[in-house]
């Protein structure tokens, strides 16, 4: 037994943990079902560092000091029961298996449970940060018993991203919390990743701008506070010109975006909460969208009338719709720490949101300068009930709220889909609302099943007889 780490399943997202292990001067086992993966990584990078690879899950165990730590980086689903299956009866109380693939978070509170009966930690990490990510430091999101998390914990941050000197992995709370954290930071993705999908369009649009002239717009937005990652990947993708055609490669890519679920996860698990993210949602449903094909060919000649775009000043609707954007943003986020708040209250998770803000400014996709304002909002107020309300957020988007309505209401006029620009303003609209048009709904809901509501003036619950002489009863 001489290895300290050991990693199953070498695709890219395993060997390139491997690697990561074993640049930071871990001893690493590694076994993938397939042979050949594992003498591939072996003869490509086994100069990088120590690898024990092993053609049989037996050997791969065997090859582990105590407590063993195995990390599964298998595809998500039946293969990970599977693997575990097959691992479970060689392992022996104390042993920590950690699940680094998508798991959804359901599965990892099963699994956890499961495995504890026979006193073995199990631990399901989000990891995010892609490929590239798992092989520099990616961010980690480690869920599962506090205990294992001081076996495991050090290593993990050592291999995770750093900003400020600070590693972007923290232990997130028991069971399924690292993995719905990973699977709410997915759904915020989608929200950003629509929302500047939505400005580029706008701004397409209005100013008739080519894509390398919009190229240079994100540029100079990265330079500010929505410097992101995202933000700086759009800027490379406008700027790039397809070899073939010599057009912007964006305008030769076929306008329908994919999904792999992620993002579904997070709108089914907000629903089930009750917690509206409607910036997520939006953005699921406009991939869903951009994807109905009969659909969009039956309307394409329906009535539009549209006006026209008159822009006078350029460099002022570009400010509005960076506006707009770091507005729509704002709410994104906020809507995704409510659902994390609200998950972590039903299940006793004890989630610091303003430590998952911190350990998602580095390796990750949304990775953001932002995260460090979210992290100070958390910090002035562990209770915050609401980001969008925190001073510094209320203030940003306060500056920005005039250029949000303008440019929400352009794109209506224009005929350009915004959703989640919209959807965000609604939002931040009815959450602003002194009254909202529920109390209708909630008389509707008694008229027709006899719901019950209650009354500003008095305490209790009650009942009108619409269907008799309409007195007024205490349910
Ligand atoms: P894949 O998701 O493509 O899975 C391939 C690996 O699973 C191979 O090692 C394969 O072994 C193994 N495997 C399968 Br499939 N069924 C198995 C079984 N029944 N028993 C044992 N091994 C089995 O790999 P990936 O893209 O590296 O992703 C790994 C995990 O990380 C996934 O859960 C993924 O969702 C997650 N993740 C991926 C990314 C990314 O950017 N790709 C980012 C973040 C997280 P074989 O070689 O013998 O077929």
């Amino acid at each position: 037994a001489t290895a300290q780490v050991g990693v199953v399943g070498l695709a890219v997202m395993g060997s390139n943990l491997a690697r990561n292990f074993a640049r930071h001067g871990y001893r690493v086992a590694v076994y993938n079902r397939t042979g050949a993966k594992t003498d591939e990584l072996v003869r490509a990078h086994g100069d990088e560092g120590t690898f024990v690879p092993s053609a049989g899950l037996a050997g791969f165990v065997a090859s582990l000091e105590r407590p063993r730590r195995v990390v599964i980086m298998v595809k998500a689903g039946g293969p990970t029961d599977a693997v575990i299956d097959e691992l479970v009866p060689l392992l022996e109380p104390g042993d920590i298996v950690v699940d680094g693939g998508n798991a959804h978070f359901p599965d990892t509170v099963r699994r956890e449970a499961a495995l504890a009966e026979k006193g073995l930690h199990f631990v399901g990490a989000g990891i995010s940060g892609g490929e590239e990510g798992a092989l520099n430091g990616p961010s980690i999101m480690p869920g599962g018993p506090a205990a294992s998390y001081a076996a495991l914990g050090p290593m993990l941050e050592e291999i995770s991203a750093h900003v400020d000197g600070v590693p972007c992995c923290t232990h997130v709370g028991p069971d399924g919390a690292g993995h719905f954290v990973k699977m709410v930071h997915n759904g915020i993705e989608y929200a950003d990743m629509q929302l500047i999908a939505e400005a580029y369009d706008l701004m397409r649009h209005a100013l008739g701008a080519t894509p390398s002239e919009l190229a240079q717009v994100f540029a100079d937005w990265n330079a500010g506070d929505l410097d992101s990652f995202l933000i700086e990947i759009t800027a490379e993708v406008l700027a790039h010109t397809d070899a073939e055609t010599g057009k912007a490669l964006v305008d030769v890519i076929v306008d329908e975006a994919g999904q792999k679920g992620t993002g579904r996860w997070t709108v089914q698990a907000a629903l089930d909460l009750g917690v509206p993210v409607t910036g997520i949602a939006e953005a699921t449903f406009a991939r869903a969208v951009s994807s109905s094909v009969p659909q969009r060919r039956a309307a394409r000649d329906l009535p539009a009338h549209v006006g026209t775009w008159d822009v006078a000043d350029r460099d002022g609707f570009v400010e509005d719709v960076r506006k707009a954007l770091y507005a729509s943003k704002v709410v994104a986020y906020s809507q995704g720490f409510d659902q994390i708040a609200a998950a972590s209250a039903e299940y006793g998770w004890d989630i610091d949101r303003g430590a998952m803000a911190r350990i998602w400014r580095g390796g990750c996709i949304i990775r953001a300068t932002f995260l460090d304002r979210i992290t100070e909002a958390y910090q002035r107020d562990p209770g915050l009930p609401l980001l969008i309300a925190d001073p510094y957020f209320a203030d940003a988007v306060g500056e920005g709220v005039a250029a949000w309505r303008r440019i929400v209401s352009l794109a209506a006029l224009n005929g350009v889909p915004a959703p989640a620009f919209s959807s965000s303003l609604a939002y931040y609209d009815a959450l602003r609302a002194e009254r909202l048009p529920a109390a209708l709904v909630q008389a509707q809901r008694d008229f027709f099943g006899a719901h019950t509501y209650r009354r500003v003036d008095k305490d209790g619950t009650y009942h009108t007889l619409w269907s008799e002489d309409r007195r007024e009863v205490v349910a």
